[in-house]
Parts: structure tokens; C-alpha cells; sequence
């Protein structure tokens, strides 16, 4: 890999299709569709505020969540600029409730099925606070040439041919893996292209910085409750006290941990009594990028991400991600409380 020039997406897309026996190009196809809609995104974004693109629709998603401008536009973006690659076949979306299939000839050849959130972190849209688009791409199961089905969606993480996450922040960036890897690309304004900037990202095995919604606090499983007492405790054997950082965008809080090293944790609550996030198009996508970058991703009590088989599109789950020895301390604490409370 020449890194003594500025490599493109689609320069890097094709230079590394060759690392896949008998790949066409479908899949690059696809992921050069997803880098067009994410600049399409990007300029909305970054123009929010001047034109009447912030604010509310006055509707409800399938989450029960307001939907923002912002939300429906991205969730269109990527919806036509999947259909128009004809190497997808079916969506699931965080802003639709059902599997959204394309029926035209060249769609339905489509070998591939995506799983999104095309507008991540809401919340912070209208303060001007980093969001970001997450997306996993699976080979579809049920017969090429016809409709995608329902099966084709609920895949173990494990099956995803490639994941990643695009963030909209002081610049706008592309993380992706197809499974040799995780690479990041910064968005060039200047040229409209995204060109490598993180090549190989490794996350560190440990760290000091700890992700959570502490006003959810009451309600967290006594064995979390140990661990941020953990984090907490001076230490300077173990750099702690750890720095706490939340930003309530998922993609913003995984990205400064993944680069910086730390862990990010969403365990149930009382409002959520299964976790918040969504296994489909957040937590496995995610998990799959920690895992490549050398990383963990587990349900806080040892059960990997991605071996879960999901039973439904909307499915949540708690999620605990990030450097390795982190996760492990998180977990080692809440499987000991529960050894506790069971007596063993
Ligand atoms: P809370 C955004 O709505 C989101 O899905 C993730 O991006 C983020 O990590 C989480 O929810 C924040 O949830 O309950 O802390 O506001």
C-alpha cells in the first residue's frame, strides 16, 4: 500500500478488491454508493442551521422516537443511493419499521442486503454536536432475482461482509472494514473525495476514558454500579481515575474511544430493560469495527455481540464496546456480583 500519496476511497475500494477471490466488484460498487450518499449527507449537514433543514417532522419513528428533517432526509439518501448501485437488494433501516425491498430488474439480481441507521445521535443534530450514519452490508440468503426476505436481515453479526460508520463532525470521515482491517477516510471539501487518513486502525488494548449515561444511574445493574466505582477509585498503578466522556452519539463516542482507547457502556436500564441499542444497525456494525481493530464487543455478561442471532429488525440489546482489557474488567465485575447474589 503506497502511503506516500493521497489515496482515494474508491482508489483504496479497488486497490484492495483484489485481496477477494473471485469479487467482481459488486461490494465495491456498494460501499462507492454509500461514500456518495455520505457526501450528500455531509453538505446538508454542514449547512443545517442556514436552511430549513433542522427541526422536527411532527412524526414519530418506528422507535417512538421524534424524527428530525435531518433523519428522513439521510434515511432517503442512502435508501436511493443503495437502490441505484443494483448490487442491493433490501434495506432495514432504523427510520422504517418493515425491510424495505427494491423490485427493479437490476436491484433484484442484488447479491447484498443493508442494515442502517442512516442518521445516528438526533438528539444533537439541532446543537451542532457530531452524528453519524452506521451501516452493515450482508450477502443476502433467499434466491437471487427475487424479492429479499425478512431472513435475509436477521444474520448473527458475524456474517456481515463489511461494516462502518460515517461521522459528521469537525470533519466528516468514513471508517469501514471488510474484514482485513479497519481504515478511515477524511472527507476532502476541496476535492469531494475521501482519502485515507487512518490507515490500519488499531484501538488500544487499554484505556482511560469510560462512555456512559450516568443519569441512568439508579438503575444500573449493581455490577456496572462496581465498575464506574472502579473507574472512579484513584489509582495511579492503573491510570485511574479514568476521564468520563459522553456525548449521547454513539458514532461520536465509539470513534474517540477506537482512535484513544477506552470503553462505551449501554446496560440495561428501567427505561430499557434490554438496552437501548439496536442490534441490527448499531451494535453489530460497531462490534464488528472493534473486533477488527482488536477490540471487544459483548452483552456485559460474556455473550459476544456478534454471535447473537437476532429474532427481530428492531431488536435491542446492552452493549459494551470498546479496548479489550476494558471490557474484560467491566465484565469480570458484573459476572462476579451476580456469582454473589446466585451464592456461588
Ligand atoms: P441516551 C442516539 O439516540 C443513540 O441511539 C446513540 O447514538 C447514543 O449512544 C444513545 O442513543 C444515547 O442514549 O439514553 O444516553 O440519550
Amino acid at each position: 500500500m503506497n502511503l506516500n500519496r493521497v489515496l482515494t476511497l474508491n482508489e483504496f475500494i479497488i486497490e484492495r478488491q483484489s485481496e477477494f477471490p473471485y469479487a467482481k466488484g459488486e461490494l465495491s460498487r456498494l460501499l462507492s454508493h454509500i461514500g456518495i450518499a455520505s457526501k450528500i449527507v455531509h453538505r446538508e449537514v454542514n449547512k443545517a442551521g442556514l436552511v430549513d433543514i433542522l427541526g422536527e417532522i411532527g412524526e414519530m419513528n418506528v422507535q417512538g422516537e421524534i424524527q428530525k428533517k435531518l433523519d428522513v432526509f439521510a434515511d432517503e439518501q442512502f435508501i436511493s443511493a443503495l437502490m441505484a448501485s443494483g448490487e442491493c437488494c433490501g434495506i432495514a433501516s432504523e427510520e422504517n419499521q418493515d425491510i424495505i425491498t427494491f423490485d427493479g430488474e437490476l436491484a433484484k439480481d442484488g447479491k447484498y442486503i443493508v442494515t442502517m441507521d442512516p442518521l445516528d445521535g438526533s438528539s444533537n443534530i439541532d446543537v451542532n454536536v457530531s452524528i453519524g450514519t452506521i451501516f452493515a452490508i450482508y450477502r443476502r440468503l433467499s434466491p437471487i432475482g427475487h424479492k429479499a426476505k425478512l431472513e435475509d436481515f436477521l444474520q448473527e453479526g458475524t456474517k456481515q461482509v463489511a461494516a462502518g460508520y460515517i461521522i459528521y463532525g469537525s470533519s466528516t470521515m468514513m471508517v469501514y472494514t471488510t474484514g482485513r482491517g479497519v481504515n478511515g477516510f477524511t472527507l476532502d471539501p476541496s476535492i469531494g473525495e475521501f482519502c485515507l487518513s487512518h490507515y490500519n486502525i488499531q484501538t488500544p488494548q487499554n484505556g482511560s476514558i469510560y462512555s456512559i449515561n450516568e443519569g441512568n444511574y439508579i438503575k444500573f445493574p449493581e455490577g456496572v454500579k462496581r465498575y464506574l466505582k472502579y473507574c472512579q477509585e484513584n489509582d495511579e498503578e492503573t491510570n485511574r481515575p479514568f476521564s468520563s466522556r459522553y456525548i449521547g452519539s454513539l458514532v461520536a463516542d465509539f470513534h474517540r474511544n477506537l482512535l484513544k482507547g477506552g470503553i462505551f457502556l449501554y446496560p440495561s436500564t428501567a427505561t430499557y430493560p434490554k438496552g437501548k441499542l439496536r442490534l441490527l444497525y448499531e451494535c453489530n456494525p460497531i462490534s464488528y469495527l472493534a473486533e477488527q481493530a482488536g477490540g471487544k464487543a459483548t452483552d456485559g455478561r460474556g455473550r459476544r455481540i456478534l454471535d447473537i442471532k437476532p429474532d427481530s429488525l428492531h431488536q435491542r440489546v446492552p452493549f459494551y464496546v470498546g479496548s479489550r482489557q476494558m471490557v474484560e474488567r467491566a465484565e469480570d465485575l458484573i459476572i462476579q456480583y451476580e456469582k454473589e447474589i446466585n451464592g456461588k
